[in-house]
């Protein structure tokens, strides 16, 4: 069984998804190990986005990510990072489908609602980033 680290960003939090998205993660067989409403600083936001540094979108994704609170949580389940990261849908809402929570729920990538970890690496060290 693999943890992933999934994040509600401020827009979903400020929305009210919480509930929703816990609600798919539970129903596609999940089980949640660890949950929180955090207040990024700055500082851990850069750190968790630090591999998008260079982005040219990356003030703005630091701004955003830092503008309210976010619902973090872990999750454990078979191939957890495969199967959470088909359910949160891509990047891009645009291009995300129907069923996935970034198909119903979002409309533009800068406000994406969730973000789920890419890597058995990344995974472990954001959760090490926000609930030690
Ligand atoms: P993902 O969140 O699907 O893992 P990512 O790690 O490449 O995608 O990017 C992190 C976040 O950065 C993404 O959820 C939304 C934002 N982002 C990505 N591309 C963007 C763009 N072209 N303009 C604005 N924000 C973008
Ligand atoms: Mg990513």
């Amino acid at each position: 069984m693999d943890k992933t680290f999934v994040m509600v960003k401020p827009d979903g939090y400020a929305r009210g998804l919480v509930g929703k998205v816990v609600t798919r993660f539970e129903e596609k067989g999940f089980r949640l190990v660890d949950a929180k409403v955090v207040q990024l600083t700055r500082e851990h936001a850069e750190h968790h986005y630090e591999h998008l540094r260079a982005k040219a979108f990356f003030d703005e994704l630091v701004d955003f990510i830092v503008s309210g609170p976010v619902f973090a949580m872990i999750w454990e389940g078979k191939d957890a990072i495969k199967n959470a990261r088909a359910l949160i849908g891509a990047t891009n809402p645009s291009d995300a489908l129907a069923g996935t929570i970034r198909g119903d729920f979002a409309i533009d990538v800068a406000s994406n609602i969730i973000h789920g970890s890419d890597s058995i690496e990344n995974a472990e060290k954001e959760i090490k980033l926000f609930f030690q």
